[in-house]
């Protein structure tokens, strides 16, 4: 572990910590000789797909494109570590529960399939076969196929999720619980409805055509760190970037390209943001709706002066629906409350609304900031409007552009892993599978947490992900996953997940991307969706973690080939021979992949029609709907300041947000470099003057209680405050250590993601037990020095 300190990091994002940090990550996870060969094989036309994140590669290019978080997923994935049997064994189930989740994931991969002995309370071998039997076995036996669940985070190919969405619908059900229920699932929610498809509309061709992007709560620097080669790019040529985000991080300030020998030689580096600001938590839908009466505003001011029209009224004529009533709900907003809802001033959202009017093409890119909020579908919706009303929509250089998280969770959808699966999905799968599919809308996450708890829900399945560490509610959600009678997770390495288990339990684990898939007809690639819609392929190179690792398509296939025997006209074991079997089937159900295995041979794959980017719309009134929403005061947080106010206590709004060192839940290490936090993970950043406020000091020791109204008290313990640029009343810390602040009903609205980024929160002082010195109490990570 490292050393624990909290200091002022004056570098740029990237540069020579990214670089040193890769060597370390490489280094510890004993893969220097073979990393480094891997990694060189990453975003290749003939590599496989970076683990990473979904942000899309530029034209597949021959040399390396650098990027600290590829690095460490594919050094997580590619580890000598190696959790045998014999290791896992050697533990009780109960014991390995009190790991933490650095060290269960630090024991590395998974070498074979591994049942739970509950007379040992220990995981021991079992043969495939075997495992796919009693699953199936118990499959079976439910009484309703609807009290089983099957999750799936994003990694998984296009051809592993589609096999598993078909193999759990013929089974008979639409409980596909994901992790986009828990991220981007409001994007898709709110675009839908606006401009007729759930995905953005940019290409990264537009990034470079751009004279103005906005970012909204995303952290690049560390979360999607080739998105800041781009925004450098943009930002030398002039475009102006403009970022709202509580925190000041540095990723969006400053950044060195690894790659430019000369930014790198000289300690240079390029300007990121032009603009910053530092809005307060939940804050983004004022902010939406400031920047849209601006746009009205210098409008009327055009029309007096007989100038130029800032609305783009051709646009709005021929393709959109619903002005008039938009306009009206945006004109009787006062910029009293706006400015009250936002934290910003008239002044500061006047300038960020000149900025957006003056700016001929603009990209609005949002991240977690934006969608893990109650009222996420209606500012996102807000987002869609903003850009209608400069036409900011399907022309060169301007668009939506939601950042995906996971490399294939956009993929996952389109092959439809999706709860509430549109008719004519349903009908095709029949068609050509010869089926009668569920018709009724199966769970979501919060929804498969609540049935487990209420009974109605048996049987846990994960292909992939952290589903124990990933959700919220976390006592909730542990009490469920243990009331069930069976869990399953294919996955690659031991995670917390794996502890908190059924009655019975299985670990499966899988092939990673970066490993050579062998079938019966060679080696096998399998394609994958980034967040620009760019399907391309993906071919792993190094050697299986084990000899006994499966792909996942080959699991799902002798699963499905063992529960539906007898009962499915599909030819299971014949389609995973040859994974381009799987993408001719996935052509008979989507008209989208038309030629799908032709078109996957040119590198750098193809792009997935996207008709709002083409200004068609698919929307019942057949134009992009402008949708009016009111400004939220019934929040959480609102609801629990108006009690506070009268109780005379202090509630804060805490945003949970990741570390550099991590993916998720699974956690690299304990460091926060940009923030400038070495060795802790436990912290809560706060402002000086809020410290004052409540009579604390940086450095204290607190723990955080959550302020719902349900009764139920929420706590995490032990965290340190630690002074940083937040506005007041605005409190961060990491996830997953806070997931068990968030009650399972405090959802977005519409689209049931859990509400991450705004918790009411009171913190109350606990035992001093670990004193921190005084300077390492302090991060002003991201302000000018
Ligand atoms: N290294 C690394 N890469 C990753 C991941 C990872 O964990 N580690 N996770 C992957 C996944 S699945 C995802 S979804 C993405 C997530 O990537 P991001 O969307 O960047 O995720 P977060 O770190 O949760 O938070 C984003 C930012 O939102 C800001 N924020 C918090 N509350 C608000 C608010 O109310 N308004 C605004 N405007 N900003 C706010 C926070 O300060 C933070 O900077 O990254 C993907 N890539
Ligand atoms: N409080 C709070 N909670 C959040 C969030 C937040 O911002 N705040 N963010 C949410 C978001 S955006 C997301 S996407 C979810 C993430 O939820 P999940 O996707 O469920 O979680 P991950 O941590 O990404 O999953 C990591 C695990 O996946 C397994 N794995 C890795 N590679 C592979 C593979 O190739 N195949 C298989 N089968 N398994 C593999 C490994 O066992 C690893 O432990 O968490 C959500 N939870
Ligand atoms: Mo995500």
């Amino acid at each position: 572990m490292s050393e624990q300190k909290i200091h002022f990091y004056k570098g740029p994002a990237g540069g020579w910590g990214a670089l040193k940090s890769v060597a370390k990550h490489l280094q510890q996870q004993g893969v220097a000789m073979k990393g480094a060969r891997t990694l060189l094989s990453a975003n290749q036309p003939d590599g496989f797909d970076c683990p990473g994140c979904a942000w899309p590669d530029r034209d597949h290019r021959s040399t390396f494109e650098f990027c600290e978080n590829g690095a460490k997923a594919i050094a997580a994935e590619a580890t000598s570590h190696r959790a045998t049997a014999q290791v896992l064994g050697g533990h009780t189930v109960s014991e390995l529960a009190e790991w933490s989740d650095f060290d269960l994931e630090n024991l590395g991969r998974i070498t074979e399939p591994l049942v739970y002995d509950r007379a040992t309370d220990r995981y021991t071998p079992i043969a495939w076969d075997d495992a796919f039997e009693l699953i199936a076995a118990r499959l079976n036996a439910l009484k309703d196929p609807n009290e089983a669940m099957f999750y799936t985070s994003g990694r998984a190919s296009n051809e592993a999720a589609f096999l598993y969405q078909l193999f759990v619908r013929e089974f008979g059900t639409n409980n596909f619980p994901d992790c986009s229920n828990m991220c981007h699932e409001p994007s898709g929610q709110g675009l839908k409805p606006t401009i007729g498809i759930g995905k953005g509309t940019v290409t990264l061709h537009d990034f470079e055509q751009a004279d103005a992007i906005f970012i909204f709560g995303q952290n690049p620097g560390t979360n999607h760190p080739r998105m800041l080669g781009e925004l450098r790019e943009a930002s030398k040529r002039g475009c102006k970037i403009v970022s709202f985000n509580p925190l000041r991080e540095r990723g969006l300030e400053r950044f060195a390209d690894p790659q430019d020998k000369m930014e790198m030689a000289t300690l240079g580096s390029t300007p990121i943001s032009t603009n910053y600001f530092q809005l307060r938590i939940g804050g983004d839908m004022a902010v939406m709706k400031a920047l849209c009466k601006r746009v009205f505003e210098l409008d009327d001011a055009a029309v007096a002066a007989g100038g130029e029209r800032v609305l783009d009224l051709a646009f709005i004529a021929e393709h959109t629906h619903g002005i008039d009533e938009f306009e009206a709900s945006i004109r009787a907003e006062s910029w009293e409350a706006l400015e009250a809802e936002s934290g910003l001033s008239q002044e500061q959202l006047c300038a960020a609304g000149d900025l957006y009017a003056q700016a001929g093409r603009v990209i609005i890119c949002w991240g977690m900031g934006i969608t893990q909020h109650q009222h996420s579908v209606a500012t996102i919706q807000h987002i869609a409007a903003l850009l209608m009303l400069r036409g900011n929509l399907g022309r060169e250089g301007a668009g939506a552009c939601p950042v995906r998280g996971h490399s294939n969770v956009q993929g996952d959808r389109t092959m439809g892993i999706y709860e509430k699966p549109p008719k004519t999905l349903l009908d095709r799968l029949g068609q050509v599978f010869g089926f009668e599919p569920p018709r009724e809308n199966g769970y979501g996450t919060v929804e498969s947490i609540q049935a487990m708890l209420d009974g109605k829900g048996k049987i846990f399945f994960a292909l992939g992900g952290n589903f124990a560490s990933a959700t919220p509610d976390t006592v909730a959600t542990w009490k469920a996953l243990r009331s069930t009678d069976l869990t399953v997770h294919v996955t690659t390495k031991f995670n917390r997940s794996h502890t908190i288990h059924g009655k019975e339990a299985l670990v499966l684990p899988c092939l990673g991307r970066t490993e050579i898939d062998m079938q019966a007809t060679g080696p096998q690639g399998v394609t994958v969706e980034d967040s620009m819609s760019m399907v391309h392929l993906s071919s792993g190179m190094n050697a299986p973690a084990s000899e006994h690792l499966l792909s996942e398509p080959a699991i799902v296939a002798r699963l499905a080939a063992a529960t539906l025997k007898g009962r499915s006209k599909t030819p299971w074991l014949w389609l995973v021979e040859d994974y381009a079997r799987i993408r001719d089937k996935i052509e008979e159900v989507f008209d989208d992949f038309k030629g799908f295995n032709e078109k996957i041979k040119t590198p750098g794959g193809f792009r997935l029609r996207n008709t709002a980017s083409e200004r068609v719309w698919n929307t019942p009134t057949g134009k992009a709907n402008f949708i009016a929403h009111a400004l939220p005061t019934d929040t959480p947080f609102h609801l629990a300041q108006a009690r506070a106010r009268e109780h005379k206590t202090v509630v804060f709004n805490l945003a949970t947000v990741r570390s550099h060192d991590q993916y998720n839940t699974t956690i690299y290490g304990m460091d926060d470099r940009y923030r400038g936090v070495w060795g802790h993970r436990r912290v809560v950043f706060i402002h000086r003057e809020d410290l004052k406020a409540i009579g604390m000091k940086a450095g204290q020791w607190v723990d955080i209680t959550s302020v719902y109204s349900d009764g139920d008290t929420r706590r995490a313990e032990k965290f340190v405050l630690i002074e940083y640029d937040i506005p007041r009343g605005c409190l961060a810390s990491y996830f997953p250590e806070t997931n068990a602040l968030v009650p399972l009903s405090s959802v977005s609205i519409g689209a049931g993601t859990p509400t991450s980024k705004s918790i009411p929160v009171v913190l109350t002082l606990r035992p001093q037990d670990e004193a921190l010195p005084q300077e390492q109490t302090r991060s002003i990570a991201g302000a000018d020095a």
